[in-house]
C-alpha cells in the first residue's frame, strides 16, 4: 500500500495531469458521422449527416462522370467506410464537380457556436488528381438565416509540376466566431464543404482531367482557444492562382 506521502504525491500528479488534459481537450468535436460509418436513408452509398452533390455536365460524351458516394474502405486503421468524390471530364470546354457538405447545426444537431470561440476542421484524404483536377476545402461560419459571416478556403490544383497525389491530413481554420447579429441571425453553425473538380479547357494538351479524393475521419473542433495546428499541406497554396491566371490567358 502507498504511505500517506505517496498518496499525496499521487493526488498532486493526478490533479496536474487532469489540468493538462483539460487544457488539451477543451475543444469539442462537433462533426456528425465524421468517419462515414453510418448510412443515410438514401441507401448504403449515402452518408448520414452529409449532403452529397454533383454537377451536371456541359457535355455528355465519353465516360465523363461525377460521383459523391459512401464506399467500403479505410484510410487509417479503424472504421469500414470512407466517402468517395470523383469527377472526370473528357471533352474540351467542360468541367465537373463532386462535393460533400455538413452544417453542424442543421445536419449534425449541435447547438450554436459561441462568439469568440475558434473553429477548426481536419480530415484524412487520399487525393489522386490528373492534370487540372483539384480539391477545394471551405469552412464557413453560417448564421441562422444562412448568411456566411466568416470563411476560410484552401485549394490544391494539379498543374504541370504540381503533384496530383496526396495521402495526408488536411487542416483548415481557427476561424474566430464573430459576435451574434440581431435575431434571427443570432446563432451560428460551422459548415464544411469538400469538393473535387476536373476541367478541360478549349485547347488542353491532355484533353481530359480527373479529380478524385477519398475522405475519412473528419473532425470539426470548437473551443475557447485556437486548435493546435498539426503540420499540414501549405506548400501548394499558390497553385489555385495559376489556374485562374491560365484561364484568363486563354
Ligand atoms: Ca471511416
Ligand atoms: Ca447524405
Amino acid at each position: 500500500m502507498f504511505g500517506q506521502k505517496q498518496t499525496y504525491n499521487m493526488m498532486f500528479i493526478s490533479v496536474l495531469v487532469g489540468l493538462l488534459t483539460a487544457n488539451v481537450t477543451s475543444a469539442d468535436n462537433i462533426v456528425g458521422n465524421g468517419g462515414f460509418e453510418v448510412a443515410d436513408t438514401g441507401g448504403p452509398e449515402d452518408s448520414a449527416m452529409w449532403n452529397e452533390s454533383t454537377s451536371t455536365f456541359s457535355e455528355l460524351e465519353g465516360d465523363s462522370h461525377a460521383r459523391s458516394v459512401r464506399k467500403l474502405g479505410s484510410i487509417r486503421p479503424g472504421g469500414l467506410y470512407v466517402h468517395h468524390l470523383e469527377t472526370a471530364t473528357r471533352n474540351a470546354n467542360s468541367w465537373a464537380s463532386a462535393s460533400i457538405t455538413q452544417n453542424t447545426t442543421t445536419d449534425a444537431g449541435q447547438p450554436s457556436l459561441q462568439p469568440g470561440d475558434y473553429v477548426y476542421a481536419s480530415f484524412d484524404a487520399i487525393v489522386d488528381n490528373d492534370y487540372w483536377g483539384w480539391i477545394r476545402i471551405s469552412l464557413d461560419i453560417v448564421n441562422g438565416i444562412g448568411g456566411v459571416v466568416a470563411s476560410r478556403q484552401q485549394q490544391f490544383t494539379t498543374y504541370l509540376g504540381d503533384p496530383g497525389y496526396f495521402d495526408t491530413r488536411f487542416g483548415l481554420g481557427n476561424i474566430q466566431v464573430p459576435e451574434f447579429g440581431p435575431a434571427p441571425a443570432d446563432w451560428y453553425s460551422a459548415s464544411l464543404t469538400i469538393s473535387v473538380f476536373s476541367f478541360v479547357g478549349p485547347s488542353d494538351p491532355f484533353g481530359e482531367s480527373v479529380g478524385e479524393a477519398f475522405i475519412d475521419n473528419v473532425e470539426i473542433y470548437t473551443g475557447p482557444v485556437p486548435y493546435p495546428e498539426p503540420s499540414s499541406l501549405v506548400l501548394f497554396g499558390g497553385a489555385g492562382l495559376l489556374l485562374f491566371r491560365r484561364c484568363r490567358a486563354n
